[in-house]
C-alpha cells in the first residue's frame, strides 16, 4: 500500500503505531519512478493487465485482457468487497448500452415539441456528434432566447460516478452557466426533508456529518438502536469511492457484544447479523412509537432534566403536548400501540431499557423521505435529548451509520479540490451573475412544470416557480427516482426539449428528444478520495478500457457545446484530463504539507497503481459527536437560534405551515397501514435495493441474481400472500390509483405482515409508452408513490409513503423491453 510519509508519525511514538505495517517509507523508495504520457492513446498494449480505479462500490482492479475487462477484483484492503462490483463490470459491456447519439425523430422532423406523448416510443435516429452539438446548442439559444434563460432547466439530480473532474452534474451547470443561465435544484432526494430541519434543530445538516465512532462505540455503548438503519445493505456503496468502514465498523459491536435492536418493518441484514432484536411497526408510525417512549420517559420520571435544561430549549413547550394537557390526547404508550401495533408494554419497556443503558440511536433516511418526515428525525433528536446522552461516548444519536460507512473514523488527509461550476460553487447551485437564475426545491420539478407562475412556500420564503421549456439531465435517472410517474408523464408534456447523457438506456433517456452517450467511468481518466467520511485514501481512478461505440466523456460533450456557444475555452479552460486531475492532486499536496504530511509526486502516485493512504490519529478515531458542545454550551454553542438543540423552533413557529408544527407533532400522512381514511391494505415499502445503486446495474447481468421471471421482486409475507394465492415466484400485479407494475412474488417472514416491499430504482417499462397509466412491465415502485411533498418546510420528497394492492397476474405476461437497445431506425 501506498502511504503518505508523516512528519508526526515519525516523530511521536505515540502515533507511531498507525504506520505499523506498512513500511510507508520502504514503500516510497520502492516505486518505480516512471515518468510516463498520460493521454488517452497510451494505454499500455499489454495483453493483460491490472489496473486501480474506484467507484461508488469500492476500489477495485479492473483486469484487462487484449482490451476487454474480463473482471473488476476488489482491492485486497476493502475489508468487505460488494458482490455488485461484477454488475459494475457488465455495465461497460450490458445490452442496455447507449452506443451512439441520437435524436426521436418527431423532434427532429417537427422541431422542439411535437408529439410529446411519443417519447417514450423508441423511435430514434442515429445522428453524429457534429449534428447532436449543434441542436443542443441551437436549442439551448432559441429557448433563452423565446422564453428567457430560467425556461432551461439544469437541476439534474443523480449519483452520478465519483471523479473530481468527470462529475457530469457540476459540469452540465458549468457549461450552462458560462454560456447564459438556468433553473437550477436545490436540495436532494436522500434526505430533503431532514437537512431543512435540522439546522432548525441541531444547528447543522447533520445527515452527512460524522457518527460517533465505532471504536467508541464498540467500548461504550450497551445498547444500539437501527432505527430504520441498515448499514450492512446501505454501506455497500458511497457517494465517493466506497471504503466499506461500516462493516469491520459493525463487526466491532459484535465482537463487544453490544446488544442490537432493529426497528424496521423489515428484518434487516444488520440486524440479521448482529442477532438483533426486531421490532416491526406499521411503516410511517414512527413519531407515534417515539412519543410512546417520551411519555413514558416523563411520566416515570426516566427523563433527564438537567441535560433538558442546560442543552435544550423549548421542552416546556413540547411538553403539554405529550403529556395531552394542550390537546386532550396523552401520547401514552396505550395511544401509541393503536397507532403504531408495538404493544404498549414493548413500548414501555424500550423506554426503560433505553434510560437504563448508554443507547445509541441510530436512525436512517426513509422515514424522512415520507408525508411529513421532518417530524420523525426532530422526534428522534427530542428523544435523545430526554435520554440526555448527547455527547457522552455511546450515547446519543447518529444520522449516518447507514450511509457510506458514517462512523468509520476519519483519516488525517487534505481534501482533494473538484471542478467547479462556473459560478464559484463546486458542485452546488448556480448563482448567475445577473440574479435572474431560480432554484427550485429538487423534488418539485414536476410540479414546477405543471404549475409555472405558482407561488411555493418553501423553508420559510417564497418561490415563484418559473417555466421550463428544456430540461437537461447528466448523471441521474429521474423516470426511475421521481414519485408518481404517470403525473410525472403528464407534466413531462410540457417540455419542448428534454436532453440527456448516460451512458445507459434507462427509461429517463428513452424518454428524451436527444440522447448523448458518454462514457463509464471505466473509459476515462480521474481522482477520488476514499470513503465519504473516512477519507482514508486517494485514489486515482485510472481508465481501464477504450470508450466504447461513440462514447464521449461528459466533460467533451459540454466542452463542446460550450465552443459552440463561444465559451469553449472558458469551459476547458485550456486544460486536458490529465491537467486536471494533476491540479487536484498538486493542490491537496499542499495541504498535506501543511498537516505535516508528505505525499509522493504524482506521477509517482498515478504510476504506483495503488492507493494512497493516509494515517488515522487518536482524536479522530475516538470521536464523539456533540462532545465539545456538552463540555462547554456557551463556546460550544450549536448554530441554531439558541445555541441549544431546539424541541421548539420559533423561526418554524413564525411560518405558521400547517403541516410543520413548531415542535415534533404527529401528523397523519395522506394514506398509511391502517390509516383512518386509507383505501387499499398493504404499505409498500420502497427501500433501497440490496442489488443496486437505485436503478444504476439493473441493466446488466447482475440482475439476475435477485429478478423473479426478470421482474423486479415482491418482497410480501406468507400471510399476505396466503390471502391472495400467490406462491413465491409467482408474477404478481402491484398497482393502486396511481399506477400499476409487474413484480415477481418472494415470499419471506422478512417483511411483515401489511407490508409489501418493491425496492426503487426499478427500470419504468410500460407496455405502451404512449398510454398514460400503461402497466410497468418491469416493476418501477414510484409508479405507486406519491409526487407531493412532505411539507411546506422542505418541499421533499416521500418516496416512502404509499399504500396499494397485490393480485397474481394472469394474464398474457409482457415481455421486459427495456434492457434492450429500443427501436432504431436510421
Ligand atoms: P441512479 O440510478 O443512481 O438514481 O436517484 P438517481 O437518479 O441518483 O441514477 C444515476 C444515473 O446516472 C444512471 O442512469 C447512471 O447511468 C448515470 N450516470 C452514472 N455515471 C454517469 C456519468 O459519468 N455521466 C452521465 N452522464 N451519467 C452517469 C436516486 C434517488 O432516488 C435517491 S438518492 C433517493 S435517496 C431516492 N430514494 C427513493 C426511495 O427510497 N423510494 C422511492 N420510491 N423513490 C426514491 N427515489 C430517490
Ligand atoms: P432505505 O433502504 O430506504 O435506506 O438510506 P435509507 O436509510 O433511506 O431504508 C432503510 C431502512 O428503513 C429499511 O430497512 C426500511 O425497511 C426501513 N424503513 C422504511 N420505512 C420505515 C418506517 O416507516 N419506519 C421504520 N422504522 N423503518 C422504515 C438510503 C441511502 O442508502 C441513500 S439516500 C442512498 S442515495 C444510497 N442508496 C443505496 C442503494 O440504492 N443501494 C444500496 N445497496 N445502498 C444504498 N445506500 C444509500
Ligand atoms: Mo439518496
Amino acid at each position: 500500500e501506498l502511504r503518505v510519509v508523516s512528519n508526526a508519525d515519525v516523530a511521536s511514538p505515540g502515533r507511531r503505531r498507525f504506520l505499523q505495517g506498512s513500511a510507508a517509507t520502504a514503500a516510497l523508495s520502492a516505486m518505480p519512478f516512471s515518468l510516463s504520457f498520460l493521454s488517452k492513446g497510451a494505454l499500455a498494449q499489454e495483453a493483460t493487465k491490472e489496473v486501480i480505479s474506484g467507484c461508488h462500490w469500492g476500489v477495485f482492479k479492473g483486469v484487462v485482457e487484449d482490451g476487454r475487462a474480463v473482471e473488476f477484483k476488489p482491492w485486497g484492503d476493502d475489508p468487505q468487497p460488494t458482490p455488485m462490483l461484477q454488475g459494475v463490470r457488465d455495465s461497460i459491456y450490458s445490452a442496455s448500452r447507449i452506443r451512439y447519439p441520437m435524436v426521436r425523430r418527431a423532434w427532429l422532423e417537427q422541431g422542439p415539441g411535437a408529439d410529446p406523448d411519443g417519447r417514450g416510443d423508441g423511435d430514434f435516429v442515429r445522428v453524429s456528434w457534429d449534428k447532436a452539438i449543434e441542436l443542443v446548442a441551437n436549442e439551448i439559444t432559441r429557448v433563452r432566447e423565446q422564453h428567457g434563460q430560467q425556461a432551461v432547466y439544469g437541476g439534474s439530480y443523480g449519483w452520478k460516478s465519483p471523479g473530481k473532474l468527470h462529475n457530469c452534474k457540476t459540469l452540465l451547470r458549468r457549461m450552462l452557466n458560462l454560456t447564459g443561465g438556468f433553473t437550477s435544484s436545490i436540495g436532494d432526494y436522500s434526505t430533503g426533508a431532514a437537512q431543512v430541519i435540522l439546522p432548525y434543530v441541531t444547528g447543522s445538516i447533520e445527515v452527512y456529518e460524522q457518527c460517533t465512532t465505532y471504536p467508541v462505540l464498540a467500548e461504550h455503548t450497551d445498547l444500539m438502536v437501527f432505527w430504520g438503519c441498515d448499514p450492512h445493505n446501505n454501506s455497500q456503496i458511497s457517494w465517493q469511492v466506497a471504503d466499506h468502514g461500516a462493516f469491520p465498523g459493525i463487526e466491532m459491536l459484535k465482537e463487544a457484544g453490544v446488544k442490537a435492536i432493529s426497528i424496521d418493518p423489515l428484518k434487516t441484514l444488520t440486524c440479521d447479523y448482529l442477532d438483533g432484536e426486531w421490532i416491526a411497526p406499521k411503516p410511517q408510525t414512527d413519531v407515534p412509537l417515539m412519543l410512546g417512549i417520551a411519555h413514558t420517559l416523563l411520566s416515570e420520571d426516566l427523563h433527564d432534566q438537567e441535560f433538558l435544561d442546560r442543552y435544550t430549549s423549548g421542552f416546556e413547550e413540547f411538553k403539554p403536548y405529550l403529556t395531552g394537557e394542550s390537546d386532550g390526547q396523552p401520547k401514552d404508550a396505550e395511544w401509541a400501540a393503536e397507532i403504531c401495533g408495538i404493544d404498549a408494554d414493548t413500548i414501555r419497556d424500550l423506554a426503560r431499557r433505553f434510560a437504563s443503558s448508554r443507547t445509541m440511536l441510530a436512525l436512517g433516511y426513509s422515514m424522512q423521505r415520507q408525508h411529513h418526515g421532518e417530524q420523525s428525525t426532530w422526534m428522534l433528536v427530542t428523544l435523545a435529548c430526554m435520554l440526555g446522552q448527547i455527547g457522552l461516548p455511546g450515547g446519543g444519536y447518529g444520522l449516518s451509520y447507514h450511509y457510506s460507512s458514517g462512523g468509520a473514523p476519519t483519516h488525517n488527509s487534505p481534501i482533494l479540490k473538484a471542478i467547479g461550476d462556473g459560478a464559484g460553487g463546486g458542485s452546488g447551485g448556480s448563482v448567475d451573475e445577473s440574479g435572474s437564475d431560480v432554484m427550485i426545491p429538487v423534488a418539485r420539478f414536476v410540479e414546477t412544470l405543471l404549475n409555472p407562475g405558482k407561488t411555493m412556500q418553501f423553508n420559510g420564503s417564497e418561490i415563484e416557480l418559473p417555466l421550463i421549456k428544456l430540461a437537461y439531465w447528466a448523471g441521474g435517472n429521474p423516470f426511475a427516482h421521481h414519485q408518481d410517474r404517470n403525473e410525472m408523464l403528464r407534466a413531462w408534456r410540457e417540455l419542448d426539449t428534454f436532453i440527456v447523457n448516460d451512458f445507459q438506456w434507462t427509461a429517463t433517456a428513452r424518454h428524451a428528444d436527444i440522447v448523448l452517450p458518454c462514457t463509464t467511468s471505466y473509459e476515462r481518466n480521474d481522482i477520488e478520495q476514499v470513503g465519504d467520511y473516512a477519507l482514508s485514501h486517494i485514489v486515482a481512478m485510472r481508465q481501464v478500457v477504450e470508450p466504447q461505440f461513440e462514447a464521449r466523456d461528459d466533460f467533451d460533450i459540454f466542452a463542446a457545446i460550450a465552443d459552440k456557444l463561444g465559451k469553449g475555452r472558458e469551459f476547458t479552460e485550456g486544460r486536458s484530463e490529465m491537467d486536471w486531475i494533476r491540479g487536484f492532486y498538486e493542490s491537496a499536496k499542499i495541504e498535506a504539507r501543511a498537516k505535516g504530511m508528505e505525499m509522493p509526486v504524482f506521477d509517482v502516485f498515478w504510476e504506483s497503481n495503488k492507493p494512497l493512504a493516509f494515517p488515522l490519529e487518536d482524536e479522530k478515531k475516538y470521536f464523539v459527536r456533540h462532545a465539545s458542545f456538552r463540555e462547554d454550551p456557551i463556546l460550544g454553542a450549536l448554530g441554531t437560534a439558541t445555541g441549544k438543540f431546539e424541541i421548539y423552533s420559533r423561526a418554524i413557529a413564525g411560518y405558521g405551515y400547517d403541516d410543520c408544527p413548531p415542535h415534533p407533532t404527529w401528523l397523519e400522512p395522506i394514506e398509511r397501514l391502517d390509516g383512518p381514511d386509507t383505501q387499499y391494505p398493504l404499505s409498500i415499502a420502497s427501500n433501497h435495493p440490496r442489488g443496486r445503486l437505485h436503478s444504476q446495474l439493473c441493466g446488466t447481468e447482475f440482475r439476475k441474481t435477485y429478478a423473479v421471471q426478470n421482474r423486479e421482486p415482491c418482497w410480501m409475507n406468507p400471510h399476505d400472500a396466503k390471502a391472495r394465492n400467490i406462491k413465491d415466484g409467482d408474477v404478481v400485479r402491484v398497482f393502486n390509483d396511481r399506477g400499476q407494475i409487474l413484480a415477481g412474488a418472494v415470499v419471506t417472514e422478512d417483511v411483515m405482515p401489511g407490508v409489501v416491499r418493491v425496492s426503487e430504482g426499478g427500470w419504468f417499462d410500460p407496455l405502451n409508452p404512449r398510454e398514460i397509466g400503461s402497466l410497468c412491465c418491469y416493476g418501477d415502485v414510484n409508479n405507486l408513490t406519491p409526487g407531493i411533498a412532505t411539507s411546506k418546510l422542505s418541499q421533499a420528497n416521500c418516496g416512502q409513503t404509499g399504500v396499494g394492492d397485490v393480485e397474481k397476474f394472469e394474464g398474457d405476461l409482457p415481455e421486459v423491453l427495456v434492457f434492450s437497445q429500443p427501436e432504431i431506425r436510421s
